[in-house]
């Protein structure tokens, strides 16, 4: 690839959380920063409440043909933003474009997009219609930009998933000179049979595809993913499960299986278990503030276990973790066990605010600490010149060295701090109707004292800015002991991957991209702390209840040894997660697609 050689990297949670594709972009900016330097850049949709968070806009685009290419986008009347995205370990450089457009330009984009490619968008679909709106002003910003360039600077547009993609086919149609790699993550079939068809397996000539699609209504989704899937230069699958569906529902098969990766290998024994005491402390601050103004809880005896993941319920597994807390409840409660488990749900759901009572029962308690620490303050003094001046060794009453306005302090902070009614399960106000509430509802997954199991759900991900613990989440992933992530539907799984990388033990199971590389890997479930649940080919009723042992064998070994697990994977396979090591096979990929798109270009 010759070193001035230019990539875009195109995708819908650029800037936009919503699932996976979000740690796969951001874990892999250090690596491309690294390798492609200035050359390198990222296009995602702009949702002015998510820019605010991490996007620095900037007025001045050095680049001559791109502040060429910008001005013309916004001069046809389009929003397009130029600067950094904040990420921790970088800085990269971002264009962030309003998928929005006019409504007759929107007409014409469908018309093209029936008349070439026979893709009907006539059904009323907002996000299709974002889609195409992205398209289009990414396709006249870049051809704009193109046209600018020297004839001798290569450019390669690197697409993933549908949604980013509505540009590809266009661009490569009007012949722009740009070579396109289009990376599956998942399918959308991928995403609506699984939960939907027994026993769903991907094969070639398995599925008809538009029958499918259109009995989910998702027709005009699906041909927009499998055209884009089906013209890119090169098409990558991020493992073996989307390399199938690939197959079956784009009827080709991808040139490279390359599996996400992440930046950089975690610390290692001490420092892992520090880490765990100390972000687990800002956890226990949370479930103090949130639990203790209703009743007490031993804190020696808790265990924080969590989920987390894009809002599938059935997908992610969510349904069979939240039925196994239940049933892991009632066991607890039979054997009579004094130990509490707080389940901590995390995805994201559209809600009003964070609950006011969540707010104001942590202000109350950072209240009452600093209380207890005037207290203290106050008190030790005391305790001291008691001790110096006593004679023989008669304890001093401790009710004679607090006075009447110390008294009154303490009986203050204790009115204010405790709390008629139960903890609350959500910690935000929820907008909709939700599965994950209504469950714990029906289940009796209520909070209520006598219950062992504690649900706290939290509909939002957490980030540092906006994080009810204080951490952003990788370090609540540490403070937990335990990730439950049972999918029935995860081509990789980001999510379990991430969590034993920490240092945290971490249930997965076999129909997950992870789930499925460890075990080939590492054959045996003893030589590791991921746990995989085995739902290829079981029912949901085997699955729960495979589940449900594995957590409660956790916690039968926690409450005999009373140690707490850490967990790691061996070294070499630690290795081959890394982009810098995944990164060279990109390369090779982008090599490829630039032959496809020039056979006879300088590629080297
Ligand atoms: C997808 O994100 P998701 O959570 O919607 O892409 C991820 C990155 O490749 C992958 O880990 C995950 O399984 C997919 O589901």
């Amino acid at each position: 690839m010759k070193p001035n050689t230019l990539l875009f990297e195109i995708a819908w949670e650029v800037c936009n959380q919503i699932g996976g594709i979000f740690t796969y972009i951001k874990s892999k900016v250090p690596t491309m920063l690294d390798t492609y330097g200035d050359n390198y850049m990222l296009i995602g949709p702009y949702i002015p409440e998510k820019a605010k968070l991490d996007f620095r806009p900037v007025r001045e685009i050095e680049n001559v043909a791109l502040a060429e290419a910008v001005q013309h986008v916004r001069s046809l009347g389009y929003e397009v933003h130029y600067g950094y995205w904040l990420l921790n370990e970088a800085r990269p450089k971002v264009l962030l474009i309003k998928p929005s457009i006019h409504g007759e330009h929107l007409n014409d984009a469908k018309t093209t997009l029936w008349k070439n490619h026979g893709i009907s968008t006539i059904e009323k679909d907002p996000l299709t219609d974002q889609v195409i709106a992205f398209g289009e002003i990414t396709k006249i910003l870049l051809t704009k930009f193109i046209e600018n360039l020297e004839i001798s600077q290569d450019v390669i547009a690197h697409y993933h998933e549908w949604m980013s993609a509505g540009s590809l086919t266009g661009l490569m149609r009007e012949k722009i000179r740009l070579a396109t790699v289009f990376t599956a993550h998942a399918t959308l079939l991928g995403r609506y049979l699984a939960p939907n068809e027994e026993h769903y397996c991907p094969k070639k000539h398995s599925y008809n595809w538009l029958q499918k699609a259109k009995q989910y209504g998702i027709e005009s989704r699906v041909a927009l993913e499998r055209t884009a899937a089906r013209s890119a230069h090169t098409l990558v699958a991020n493992s073996d499960i989307t390399a199938r569906e690939c197959e079956a529902f784009f009827e080709r098969s991808p040139d490279n299986v390359i599996r996400s990766g992440i930046h950089k290998k975690p610390g290692v024994g001490h420092e892992v278990f520090e880490q765990h005491l100390l972000h687990r402390a800002k956890i226990d601050a949370f479930v103090k503030a949130v639990f203790f103004p209703s009743y007490h809880i031993k804190t020696e005896k808790m265990l924080y276990f969590f989920s987390s993941g894009r809002y599938e319920f059935r997908n992610k597994g969510f349904n069979i973790t939240l039925e196994s807390m239940a049933r892991l409840n009632a066991e607890l409660i039979r054997r009579k066990s004094d130990l509490t488990i707080v389940f901590f749900m995390i995805s994201k759901q559209p809600f009003q605010t964070i609950r006011p009572d969540v707010l104001e029962a942590r202000q109350r308690f950072h209240d009452l600490q600093k209380i207890c620490k005037s207290i203290s303050a106050k008190l030790g003094p005391r305790i001291y010149s008691n001790v110096t001046s006593a004679t023989g060794h008669k304890l001093p009453d401790l009710n004679e060295l607090i006075d009447e306005d110390l008294q009154q302090t303490w009986r203050q902070a204790l009115a204010n701090f405790k709390r008629e009614g139960l903890p609350p399960v959500s910690t935000h106000q929820l907008e909709n109707h939700d599965e994950i509430a209504e469950f714990c509802q029906r289940n009796g997954l209520n909070n209520e004292a006598h219950n062992p199991v504690k649900v706290i759900y939290h509909a939002d991900f957490i980030e540092r800015t906006t994080s009810l613990f204080s951490l952003d989440y990788l370090e609540f992933v540490r403070g937990c002991h335990l990730g439950i992530f049972p999918s029935l539907y995860e081509p990789w799984g980001y999510a379990p991957m991430e969590t034993i990388m920490h240092g945290t033990p971490v249930v997965t199971s076999d129909l997950s991209g992870f789930g499925k590389y460890i075990r080939t890997m590492v054959p045996s479930d003893k030589d590791h702390e991921v746990k995989i649940v085995d739902r290829q080919g079981k029912s949901e009723e085997e699955a729960i209840a495979q589940l449900t042992e594995t957590l409660h064998d956790f916690v039968e070994t926690f409450e005999k040894n009373q140690y707490i697990p850490r967990a790691s994977l061996p070294k070499h396979i630690l290795d081959t997660f890394c982009w810098s090591e995944l990164q060279q096979r990109y390369h090779e990929n982008y090599k490829l697609a630039l032959m496809r798109y020039q056979p006879v270009a300088d590629l080297y």
